[in-house]
């Protein structure tokens, strides 16, 4: 027996089970260990059939992406990818029936290794897909080639593009599995591999010759694909590759598609948009694990919820929690509050509905699942409690004092607060262990991150906890510090800071907008405070000055406040830095913004002038980058990795680029510095560069260590 692959001779099957837990992942070593595994099989006499399957819990969940990283160059790629080619043609050309026989996963080289096979039968929870366009990349290993000699274009393009796997049923329908087990899948594979031997046929993938009708209709979808994901793609680059190399395998021999998709696979790997997923990928799985410094302990079990505070982030979080299928009760003092909310609610899953984003029977579910109250009848069962009362000190300790008297003591207590302090929350509890932030993003049902918010005296097991409530909930968590805006919204200060000084500089509001969107952002700053509310910053501003503290040193424009003032708070008052038509989100220009710019630029002594798109682009994320130093510095998150999850999980900063930290990875922490400087001798001292950021320049270190 190999290291990877464990041989069994049950005449006249040989038995192939891949072994490298916990997902089989396709090393360099598991492919060679596979190729010799089956030629060894093929060569015994007494073999007539030859089934190969994972190990564990799982077929194959594809390559070690981690090995990636030594493809360097185009050069390095096309060296492997040629091996992994040869290897699985040597594969498909063995002369006894191979079966594939899947449970679990079978993703990407998992799926490609399957097709090289003769036949692939699979359970009925198995899942099989290519979802290498979420890593930057497209199949390397034939995919693109078999899949649509197997179940046509139409879904090898939607496999390759989308990433989505698909079910065993749909699988089988499409033509990519010849059987679904219903039983035990070691047993049944061993009985479909005798029939294979007795008639002793194999069937090679790549010898399915597609008729004309069907090339055409291929190409003709390959077109219509690219088309859409001209309005969808945002700029990504691999799912338009992937199109490129299905359309060549139409268009060419099998060798000869091969062949491309190999040095379209090259392109991709090597490019910064895969470096960027690739990681992502590891970010997102590091952040939510428990920090190295707390003791290991299981997280409780959550079946019932509480959310205290039924207003727009209250709203959203009881949905959050009735989406994963959690009984939530929705508590507020004021009646009328809980009959807005839940209108509010019921009309959001009616348009989910109508839209067709929603089939009915969820919105019931959801819907059956929400309770709103006015008393704590239900407190004594729920396992977790999300205070969202107003963002207000004074009340949020008196919420936490009366929810800690009515709830038992194993319970989870969380504020979902941005700003105020969780250690004080946690004391007016009287239970400050049990006490942590949950801090989701608006809107609470639609953003995937939760900061979870780390008190001084918060438990291993509630840290534990919240990182199994982020999981139920489908939320990327990040564990944070308890400092003012935590990670996210202390960097969003800058970044917004930085924006309404462009804005008093001479760039307009559409400009800034239309500079950070065509970088990748989804809003720029200023539709992004149209939809938060410009109210809430002027309030947490005032908040901060009632306690003669401000959030920041340098200059801060005064615009924001001015727009408070004048009751322009954004989407919800139809008019904040843009106008709406009332009952819709879609920014109008108000010209009324480029006067008070100008007025506020007198004020300053400036004269409002051009900027360029790119130096918006670069000023912005040079805050971004500078603070998320400090950030690290500060402890309040455990690495910058950290901060690229935040940031694309909870203002959607474009994956592809792999966070603001990434980003500044890889145009260059040397150049980030110099920008710094730059902007420090142009707009003020209060331009200071980072001491972590000045200490890896100067010792030529990464954010990432080891990286
Ligand atoms: N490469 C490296 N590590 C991986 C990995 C991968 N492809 N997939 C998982 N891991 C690690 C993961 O980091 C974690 O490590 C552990 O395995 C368990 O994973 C040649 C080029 C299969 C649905 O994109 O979607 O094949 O944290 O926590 O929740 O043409 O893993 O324990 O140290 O996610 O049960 C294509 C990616 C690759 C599938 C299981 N395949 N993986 O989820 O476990 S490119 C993928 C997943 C490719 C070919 C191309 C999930 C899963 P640690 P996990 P899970």
């Amino acid at each position: 027996m190999s290291d990877y692959v464990r041989t069994e001779i049950l005449a006249p099957v040989a038995l192939l089970t891949i072994e490298n837990p916990p997902v089989n992942l396709l090393s360099d070593e598991v492919w060679e260990a596979i190729d010799r595994a089956v030629a060894a099989a093929a060569a015994d006499a007494a073999v007539g059939a030859i089934v190969l399957m994972g190990g564990g819990t799982t077929f194959v969940a594809g390559a070690d992406i981690r090995r990636f990283a030594r493809l360097a160059t185009i050069d390095d790629a096309m060296m492997r990818t040629g091996w992994t080619h040869a290897m699985l043609r040597r594969l498909e050309d063995t002369p006894k029936p191979l079966v594939a026989a899947i449970h679990g996963h079978a993703l990407g080289g998992g799926l490609e290794l399957a097709m090289a096979c003769h036949f692939r039968i699979a359970t009925l929870d198995a899942r099989l897909g290519q979802p290498e366009v979420g890593l930057g990349i497209i199949p390397g290993a034939g995919g693109t080639q078999r899949l649509p000699r197997l179940c046509g274009p139409d879904v090898a393009l939607r496999l390759c593009t989308d990433g989505t796997p698909l079910t065993a049923e749909r699988a089988a329908h499409a033509g990519l599995l010849d059987h679904i087990v219903a039983g035990d899948l070691r047993s049944s594979a061993l009985g479909y591999a005798r029939a294979k031997a007795v008639q002793a046929r194999t069937r090679k993938t790549r010898e399915v010759v597609l008729p004309p009708d069907v090339i055409d209709a291929g190409l003709a979808a390959c077109a219509a694909t690219r088309a859409g994901l001209a309005a969808t793609a945002r700029g990504r680059r691999a799912p338009l590759a992937a199109v490129d190399a299905i359309e060549a395998g139409l268009l060419m021999s099998f060798d000869d598609g091969s062949l491309r998709e190999r040095e379209i696979f090259a392109a991709c790997v090597v490019a910064i948009e895969s470096r960027a997923l690739r990681h992502l990928f590891f970010a997102e799985r590091a952040a939510a694990r428990l920090p190295a410094d707390v003791t290991r302990v299981g997280a409780a079990t959550v079946r019932y919820a509480a959310v205290v505070g039924a207003g727009t982030m209250g709203s959203g979080i009881a949905m959050a929690y009735a989406n994963a299928g959690l009984p939530v009760v929705l508590k507020d003092v004021d009646g009328a509050a809980l009959d807005r909310a839940m209108t509010a609610i019921a009309r959001h899953y009616e348009s989910a509905v109508a839209k067709g984003r929603l089939e009915s029977y969820r919105r019931d579910r959801a819907l059956a699942l929400i309770t709103p109250t006015m008393d704590f009848d239900e407190f004594p069962q729920v396992d977790v409690v999300v205070e969202a009362v107003f963002e207000d000190q004074a009340l949020k300790e008196r919420a936490f004092a009366e929810i800690a008297a009515v709830t038992r003591e194993d319970c989870l207590l969380a504020s979902n607060t941005s700003t105020l302090d969780i250690d004080a929350l946690a004391e007016a509890s009287g239970r400050p262990a049990q006490v942590v932030g949950h801090h989701f993003f608006s809107p609470a049902n639609v953003m995937t991150l939760l900061e979870i918010v780390r008190g001084r005296r918060t438990s291993a097991a509630v840290l534990s906890t919240s990182l199994a409530i982020a999981r139920q909930l489908g939320k990327s968590a990040v564990i944070v510090g308890n400092g003012f805006g935590f990670v996210a919204n202390r960097m969003l200060a800058y970044y917004l800071r930085e924006a309404l000084l462009l804005l008093e500089e001479g760039a307009s509001v559409g400009q800034i907008d239309g500079a950070m969107t065509a970088f990748g952002m989804p809003v720029g700053p200023f539709a992004l405070q149209d939809i938060a509310g410009i109210d809430v910053g002027a309030r947490i501003r005032q908040h901060l000055a009632a306690g003669g503290r401000t959030w920041a040193s340098g200059p801060q424009s005064r615009l924001p406040d001015q727009l408070y003032r004048m009751g322009r708070y954004g989407q919800k008052t139809n008019a904040g830095w843009y106008r709406y038509e009332p009952g819709s989100r879609h920014p109008i220009a108000d010209p009324l913004i480029e006067q008070l710019a100008d007025d506020a630029a007198g004020a300053r002594g400036l004269t409002r002038g051009a900027v360029a798109d790119d130096d918006i682009v670069a000023r912005l994320l040079t805050a971004l980058a500078n603070e998320g130093a400090r950030v690290l510095e500060e402890r309040l998150a455990q690495r910058a990795a950290d901060i690229d999850v935040a940031y694309c999980h909870g203002f959607g900063f474009p994956r592809a680029r792999g966070g603001p930290m990434f980003h500044a990875h890889t145009i260059g922490l040397d150049t980030v510095l110099a920008r710094v400087h730059d902007y420090r001798a142009r707009f003020g001292d209060y331009w200071q560069p980072a001491p972590l950021l000045e200490q890896l320049v100067r010792e030529s270190r990464s954010f990432y260590e080891g990286s």
